[in-house]
């Protein structure tokens, strides 16, 4: 007897696990170690693939916690050097360009576990040992402590908390919220600054080229970025289209009236 498959369902509002998410990570974290960063080429990636899944697997993906991603975390912590921590806010192409060329700035996705992690979806599911490839819990429709925002929640905190010197941040003065109190940055990484560690947050705050408007540094999200500082003891300065920024934008746009002035 053929018996008639069940209607596929889709459990979950959001799109499902990345194809291949475990050799991707795998791959990621050899290349990392290898290659990107040598100097971390005792990191065992077997290890990190493995702690990684088990975070998720057999696991209800609406109920992530820290604590499921705490052996991975453990396996993959580094150091990234005082002053070279480079946050960002709705300007993640422009700053991983920066990132690219000034290769002493350290992005998270510039780090072990988020390059490894960097783009992709994942989540398990409590009654089974795979991953769902079909859906996974969309953080809006679905639920907030989904596998996905767990994770980069977790290592956002991490990477903030282990920050010093002065750390820059890179936002957008081309929407609305350039501080926007719903985002990573400012839920999780401006609140785990440590001050005693952290004397400065920089901010530059870029425009779209192709929509200059007035000066981004006097939103008034910003001043309430700046308040915020000013009560965790972190001094914070703030400048409107930095220059060796603006380069990187007029490369895409090289025939912009603010690209054609003499430099
Ligand atoms: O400093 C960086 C970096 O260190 C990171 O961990 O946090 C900062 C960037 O995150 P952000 O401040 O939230 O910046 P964005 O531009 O608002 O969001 C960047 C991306 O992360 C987007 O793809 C967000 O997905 P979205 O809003 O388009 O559906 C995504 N994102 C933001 N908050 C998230 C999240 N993804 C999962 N869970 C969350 N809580």
């Amino acid at each position: 007897v053929m018996w008639r498959q069940p209607p596929q369902h889709q459990e979950w509002k959001g799109a499902g696990t990345t194809a291949h998410f475990y050799e991707i990570i795998l791959g990621r974290c050899y290349t990392y170690t290898q290659i990107v960063r040598p100097e971390l080429g005792h990191k065992d990636c077997q290890k990190i693939g493995k702690a990684f899944t088990n975070a998720f697997l057999s696991k209800d993906p609406c109920g992530s916690t820290a604590q499921d991603y705490q052996p991975l975390m453990e396996l993959t912590n580094q150091t990234v050097p005082c002053d070279k921590t480079l946050l960002w806010s709705k300007t993640n192409e422009l700053v991983h360009e920066y990132a690219w060329v000034q290769r002493e700035l350290f992005t998270l996705e510039n780090t072990l576990l988020g390059y490894m992690a960097d783009g992709l979806r994942w989540c398990g599911d409590l009654g089974s040992s795979e991953m769902n490839y079909q859906s996974c819990p969309d953080r809006r429709k679905d639920c907030s402590n989904n596998s996905v925002s767990v994770f980069w929640n977790t290592v956002s905190k991490r990477f903030a908390e282990d920050a010093c010197g002065v750390v820059h941040v890179l936002l957008n003065g081309s929407v609305h919220n350039t501080f926007d109190e719903r985002s990573t940055f400012a839920r999780v990484e401006v609140f785990n600054l440590h001050p005693e560690k952290v004397h400065t947050l920089q901010a530059w705050v870029m425009q779209d080229i192709r929509n200059i408007s007035s000066d981004s540094c006097s939103d008034a999200s910003i001043k309430n970025l700046k308040l915020i500082l000013s009560k965790r003891n972190i001094t914070f300065t703030c400048e409107n289209n930095y220059r060796p920024i603006r380069f990187l934008q007029c490369v895409k746009y090289p025939e912009h009236s603010s690209c054609r002035s003499k430099i």
